[in-house]
């Protein structure tokens, strides 16, 4: 049995959870929660940045972060199921990969910020680059919402969470002004119904 060290809050943990049902292997992995704040949960030294998702495989080998788990999750169930094989499917895919993982990153930061600084030293300017970023990429992906073409992979999934983090920890602010997008997570939800089952709590 795999072990996905995790916390029901964490995008980055969603995307892999869904990446393990997408590819019909979440039977095969037991969710052993985290808690990347505590000095003493084993995660710290099972990884040593002390961050979730890690993955622990059979051997006791850590697997980290999110894109190598799903590069290993999408090779262990044979293959090109929710990553390209190659050229500029596979090049686009892991960029919308990174978009998702960049909006998360940003959305994360902005939350440690209020968690981790006293409110006297918190720093807006900080804050306003990061949530710039979110902006932007909001925008560009409204522009132009990302096509379900023959395979539903890892960039789709990676946007979906993305998403997801933000109606949690940002009241859903973005669909105001993004109503393709919106429409777009609508369907993405039908297609995937590991989403339903991984909304965040905590
Ligand atoms: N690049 C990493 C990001 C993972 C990440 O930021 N995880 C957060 C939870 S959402 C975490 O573990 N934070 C604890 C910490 O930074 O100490 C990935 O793709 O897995």
């Amino acid at each position: 049995m795999l072990v996905l060290r995790a916390s029901p809050s964490s995008p980055f943990v969603r995307k892999v959870r869904m990446a393990i049902d997408q590819v019909g292997m979440t039977d095969k992995v037991k969710i052993d929660p985290s808690d990347t704040m505590d000095a003493n949960d084993s995660v710290r030294s099972q990884n040593p940045l002390g961050k979730i998702p890690t993955l622990i495989l059979e051997d006791g080998t850590a697997i980290y972060d999110s894109r190598v788990i799903i590069e290993y999750l999408d090779e262990l169930s044979g293959g090109g199921n929710i990553i390209p094989a190659s050229g500029k499917e596979r090049l686009l895919a892991m960029r919308m990969q990174a978009l998702g993982d960049g909006i998360m990153d940003a959305g994360v930061l902005q939350i440690y910020e209020k968690r981790w600084r006293p409110e006297d030293k918190r720093v807006d300017k900080w804050v306003d680059h990061q949530s710039g970023k979110v902006a932007r990429a909001f925008d560009a992906l409204e522009k132009d919402p990302p096509a379900f073409g023959p395979m539903l992979h890892v960039g789709h999934i990676a946007v979906a969470a993305a998403l997801g983090y933000f109606d949690f920890r940002f009241e859903g602010q973005w669909r105001a002004k993004h109503p393709k997008l919106v429409q777009w997570l609508d369907e993405f939800a039908k297609k995937v119904p590991s989403f339903g089952a991984t909304t965040p709590s905590g």
